[in-house]
């Protein structure tokens, strides 16, 4: 049967840009470069890869300024890894949050290729007491501060990690994706990829590596993406880190008709931060029969798991599709939105709602495969 067509990226936003992964034509393990979704929060730098420079600074016993040809000289490591932004699935909160409303489509699997971050520590010798790295962008713009703040102006786009992360075998500096050269959206010529963890994090146009002391309080990382952790009794402001335990359907899509009493398959993909998937489970009734779905694929430690379900609609009408992940550490996916992640960290079960129709009402035959 034909695939589904491979429609182009949803334009959420246009300046800066803003893409979509449709995730409905999900196909690869690999999502292809052109149709990974893209996540800026300011106009892509162009920077000229002969004038660019990484500068490493703050509590290291030797400051470094490497060229692009200085990196790439440096051992190199490929990792697949999963990429979700922090806002995906947002329009799917209730009541609806503002930002942009991403469905389930800022997300995507790649292959990524470049140096470890704790490499180019090592070369600058990190301190004893240096407890965080800050990842600088080069793209710089206002943000507004909100209610009780004056805007601080404008500021570049920065992330720390803790210095146990940036020192893991998860944290590379990428010049490539899937095998090519890092494209300007995607924050050619140097970015972030860090494992398991959302987007945010994931710094692009990377110029700069400040190693520091205190924690750092940039606005990424104390006025945005942010969750409430009560885990302390009194709530306390945490920052958003490690991805969530997820499963989507592909297809079928939302609305869609499938046939009766013909095997249909309902495929999609699951991930979660730093632990693989374990199961993969679908109910197509009333969220009371879970039969576990088929995982695909390769297995890695950070690439998201494909899975399929058969399913043979006996019954016609319409019909609530779920799927729910359990990962290796033993979470599971909720099946209700969760409080206290503000607009991120949509992880819950969101049903499709298809109908089952008789053979002769089947006019999307594109859909069964
Ligand atoms: N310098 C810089 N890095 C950034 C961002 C940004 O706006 N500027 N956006 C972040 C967010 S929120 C996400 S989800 C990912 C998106 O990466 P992509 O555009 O390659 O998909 O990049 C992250 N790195
Ligand atoms: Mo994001």
């Amino acid at each position: 049967m034909a695939k589904p067509q491979q429609p182009g990226l949803v334009v959420r936003q246009k300046s800066p840009l803003n893409l979509e992964f449709p995730f409905a034509s999900l196909s690869d393990w690999l999502v292809p470069s052109e149709q990974f979704y893209v996540r800026s929060h300011f106009p892509a730098p162009r920077l000229a890869a002969d004038e660019w420079a990484l500068v490493v600074d703050g509590m290291v016993d030797t400051p470094l300024r490497l060229t692009l040809d200085q990196v790439g000289d440096m051992p190199s490591v490929t990792v697949a890894a999963v990429m979700e932004c922090a806002g995906n699935g947002r329009v799917f909160y209730e009541p609806a949050r503002e930002g942009l409303q991403w469905q389930s489509g800022a997300v995507g699997n790649a292959q990524w290729t470049g140096v470890l971050l704790r490499d180019v520590l090592a070369k600058a010798g990190i301190q004893d007491s240096a407890t965080e790295v800050v990842l600088v962008g080069a793209d710089r713009g206002v943000v507004d501060g909100g209610k009780k703040t004056a805007s601080p102006g404008s500021i570049a786009f920065a992330r720390s990690l803790p210095r146990d992360k940036a020192l893991s075998d998860s944290v590379l500096l990428a010049y490539e994706m899937n095998s090519e050269r890092l494209s300007l959206d995607h924050g050619f010529p140097l970015r972030a990829v860090v494992a398991g963890w959302y987007g945010m994090a994931w710094i692009k146009w990377i110029t700069e590596i400040r190693v520091v002391r205190r924690p750092f309080l940039g606005y990424w990382q104390a006025r945005d993406y942010f969750r409430w952790d009560r885990s302390f009794g009194e709530p306390v402001l945490v920052p958003i880190s490690e991805i969530e335990v997820k499963a989507q359907i592909a297809r079928p899509v939302q609305g869609a008709k499938v046939p009766v009493g013909r095997p249909y398959r309902i495929f999609g993909a699951a991930w979660s931060g730093e632990s693989g998937i374990r199961e993969v489970l679908v109910d197509t009734t009333d969220g009371t029969n879970w039969r576990p779905a088929t995982l695909l694929g390769p297995k890695t430690p950070y690439g998201w798991r494909l899975w399929e379900f058969e399913w043979t609609p006996r019954e016609l009408g319409s019909h609530s599709l779920r799927c729910r992940a359990v990962d290796e550490a033993g979470r599971v996916q909720p099946e209700t939105q969760q409080p206290d992640r503000e607009s991120y960290l949509a992880n819950w079960t969101v049903p499709v709602e298809v109908s089952v129709v008789s053979d002769r009402d089947d006019d999307e035959p594109d859909f069964v495969i």
